[in-house]
């Protein structure tokens, strides 16, 4: 089994995360750049995106949503979905909200990567208000949930630790001082120090 990706997507830190928490901590990740369509990524995924689980057989799955969903479902070790009721939506919720906040500030750091005189200014301040209220949500989230690490803790993490290293800007922390605490314990775990993005990237 491998994982297409590259280290600094927060989708496929998410997929890392977790299947280091889950016990796998020895699955290969192909590095690949998805802007630059390499072939390996285009033969499993025709829309060029990072994560993709490629199982030993071939057979592949992208989205890490499905990823994830696959982990849980087909790989042993601890649950990190609650099997049903409630809490399973609200988890699976949690996971959607932070994969929001991820996708929007890909976006908002693409647009501010362009040159100045072809960014779109109301563009890059609408997602930045976007990703700002998903972290007022993400805050509410993290209140409302348990304690023992679930799937919806590992994606808000992942999301938060992506705008902390590519819109340091944002400055949640004084306004968020619970998630603030948290985060700060979450992002000490194994499986999210292994995964840092490398410096200077
Ligand atoms: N919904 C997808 C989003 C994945 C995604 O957007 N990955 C980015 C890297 S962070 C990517 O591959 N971008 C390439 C592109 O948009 O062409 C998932 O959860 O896997």
């Amino acid at each position: 089994m491998k994982l297409l990706g590259s280290p600094t997507s927060p989708f496929v830190r998410k997929i890392r995360v977790l299947l280091i928490e889950k016990g796998y901590d020895d699955i290969e990740l192909t590095s690949c750049n998805p802007w630059e369509d390499p072939a390996e990524l285009l033969e499993h995924n025709p829309m060029a995106r990072i994560p993709v689980l490629v199982l030993k057989n071939g057979v592949s799955f992208y989205d890490s949503k499905l990823i994830a969903d696959y982990i849980e479902t087909n790989m042993q070790g601890p649950k990190f979905v609650p099997a049903s009721g409630a809490s399973r939506w609200f988890v699976l919720q949690a996971q959607t909200l932070a994969d929001t906040i991820m996708d929007v500030a890909v976006r908002s750091v693409k647009e501010r990567n362009r040159p100045a005189e072809k960014q779109i200014k109301e563009l890059i301040i609408r997602d930045e208000i976007a990703v700002a209220r998903g972290i007022g949500a993400a805050a509410k989230t993290i209140k409302a949930m348990d304690e023992q690490i679930n799937l919806g803790h590992i994606s808000i993490a992942c999301a938060m630790a992506y705008v902390d290293f590519r819109m340091p800007h944002m400055k949640w922390r004084d306004r968020h001082t619970d998630l603030s605490a948290w985060y700060q314990k979450m992002r000490l775990r194994p499986s999210m120090q292994a995964t840092q993005p490398p410096e200077g990237k």
